[in-house]
């Protein structure tokens, strides 16, 4: 892939391209196209007087969005922004993120995305991460004053110049600054860079995936056709757009691409979405699983109409096998289950599948061009039903971390096979059951236990909604095995005993039994909604 094309910044530095003889099959099967991300929405004819966004500060038209996105596009250059540069994103779900996007990727200027949940450690390993010029942030949400944040990055990096707040800016910049005439932009090359997610790996400070506008444009188009996305739909991002499930698989960005209308909630609780979803006539959202039984309970109550919704994607983490089967009755809609990480790999359960597939996997993946190798511990191939590892490359997978060199010989095969840690198995039909994680094991004093499966056997054999099994330090074994749960009734939480002569009547091997309970109000999430295993293991640490 060439460099500098425009601005004199290299576009490429510290990432690894794709070979030339695969990029230009890409090319020549027309699966990178030459579209880039940005160029949209149309402002066409009719285009432009439709609903694009239903944020919390309002609503956009087409030709709305397209305007600011070209004013703020001018801003970032008048600001003294430039092609290349980084700049760490942190906005909540709302106007200002989506506009803010498009007119970086029309300039060429780079967003790291930030979830909201991130603090000033992540952030500060974000900036240097990638020598941001600028962070992006709120001014306060809920008790969290994001100004406190951009000072520490500020004293403890170099690189930052800018701070750009939306909302009070306190001794900041006031994002809505970035606001000038529009002028003419030369259009990005497609292979460049255009963005960078955060790896969603739970344990280790997030690595940076750098995502181009080639590669990720052919997701959204795909994924927008795979789910059946079109004018007329109307998309719910109840998870953080700033992750990869809600922005691109097809989320806000695909479906801004196939012109539809974008709903932004501030929150992915029933209580705030429900109302949206009858006000606005949602047809698709996606959700990660702690969220589903919370919305199934919700639905038998409330009298919003749901009536609209046609699809409900949830991924992100296991979802278990009862809460699928109760979806399309309660919500009355299609399920979805996705498996797709940041880094690119997409997998999903097809919308006319068997219920049977639907509810007991994870999916398959998106294009045929997605090469996906299932390798046991020895190396070799695994056969189907069999466990091993999940390998994969392809047009939206990257080939190495940002400024990773290190990290990339090990997460990498030679031949580019990303090695992601999930451990899964392929069924007769094709279809993949996430089966756990590599690394995802306590090992005490030797007996491998896969918290996993305990999990599965906790959430069916107990009266409780989340359970998650760690390892803690221990004298004797080295580590040993701590389950965490949520009890169905705080008023009557079980005991360990209990715990134990449950498992044990399910036939677990003693050896997986858990050494020790704890009862818990709620499992700390990571930002975008997963129980975030570091947090809960840090805590009962302590
Ligand atoms: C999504 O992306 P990330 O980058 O936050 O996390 C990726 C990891 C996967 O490697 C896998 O370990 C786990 O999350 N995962 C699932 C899953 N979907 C993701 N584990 C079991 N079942 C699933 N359905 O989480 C993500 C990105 C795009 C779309 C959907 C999810």
């Amino acid at each position: 892939m060439a460099t500098e094309r425009r601005g004199g910044s290299s576009m490429h530095e510290g990432c690894v391209p794709w070979p030339e003889p695969v990029a230009r099959a890409y090319r020549e099967q027309g699966l990178w196209n030459g579209d880039v991300l940005g160029s949209w929405p149309p402002a066409g004819p009719d285009g432009g007087s439709r609903t694009a966004l239903v944020a919390p500060s309002g609503t956009l038209t087409y030709e709305a969005l397209d305007r600011a996105a070209a004013r703020t596009a001018a801003g970032l250059l008048r600001a003294g922004l430039t092609t290349g540069d980084r700049i760490v994103v942190q906005l909540p779900n709302d106007a200002d993120l989506v506009v803010l996007s498009l007119a970086c990727f029309r300039t060429g200027v780079l967003p790291v995305y930030a979830l909201p949940a991130h603090r000033s450690a992540e952030i500060t390993h974000l900036v240097s991460a990638s020598d941001a010029v600028a962070y992006v942030c709120p001014d306060r949400v809920l008790d969290c004053d994001h100004r406190d944040i951009a000072r520490e990055v500020r004293e403890r990096t170099g690189s930052l110049r800018h701070v750009f707040v939306a909302g009070d800016p306190g001794p900041y910049t006031p994002l809505a600054a970035l606001d000038a005439e529009p002028l003419e932009l030369p259009a990005p090359d497609p292979e460049d860079v255009a963005f960078f997610l955060l790896s969603g790996g739970t344990s280790g400070p997030p690595k940076l995936i750098p995502r181009t506008h080639a590669d990720y444009t052919y997701q959204l188009r795909e994924t927008a056709r795979l789910c059946a996305v079109g004018p007329d739909d109307v998309y719910l991002a109840a998870l953080p757009t700033a992750h990869n499930f809600a922005l691109g698989c097809p989320g806000v960005l695909g479906v801004l691409r196939a012109g539809g209308t974008v709903v932004l909630a501030p929150a992915p609780t029933a209580d705030v979405c429900f109302p949206l979803v009858a006000r606005t006539g949602v047809t698709l959202t996606s959700l990660v699983p702690p969220l589903v039984p919370l919305w199934l309970d919700a639905a038998e109550w409330a009298d919003d109409d749901l009536s609209s919704l046609r699809v409900l994607q949830v991924g992100g983490a296991r979802l278990d096998p009862q809460t699928a089967r109760e979806v399309p009755k309660a919500l009355g809609c299609t399920l979805q289950q996705v498996y797709g990480m940041a880094e690119g790999l997409l997998n999903f359960t097809r919308l006319d599948d068997p219920e049977e597939v639907v509810v007991h996997t994870q999916g398959r993946p998106l294009s045929p061009a997605d090469e996906v190798r299932v390798i046991r511990e020895d190396g070799t191939e695994a056969g189907p039903g069999e466990t091993g590892e999940l390998f994969t490359r392809g047009p939206y997978t990257l080939r190495g971390y940002y400024r990773a060199e290190e990290r990339n010989a090990t997460r990498f095969t030679e031949d580019g096979y990303y090695r992601s840690g999930d451990l899964v198995r392929r069924t007769p039909g094709g279809d993949f059951e996430v089966v756990g994680r590599i690394n995802d094991v306590v090992n005490r004093g030797g007996e491998k236990v896969p918290a996993q499966e305990v999990e599965e056997h906790l959430l069916a054999a107990l009266p409780v909604t989340a359970a998650a099994v760690i390892g803690l330090p221990d004298p004797l074994m080295g580590e040993r095995t701590c389950a965490c749960v949520v009890p169905r009734d705080p008023a009557h939480p079980p005991a360990l005993s209990d715990v134990q002569a449950a498992l044990r009547a399910r036939g677990l091997a003693g050896y997986k039994l858990p050494d020790q309970l704890v009862v818990l109000d709620r499992m700390p999430l990571t930002g975008v909604g997963k129980i975030d295993k570091r947090t809960l293991k840090a805590d009962l640490e302590a």
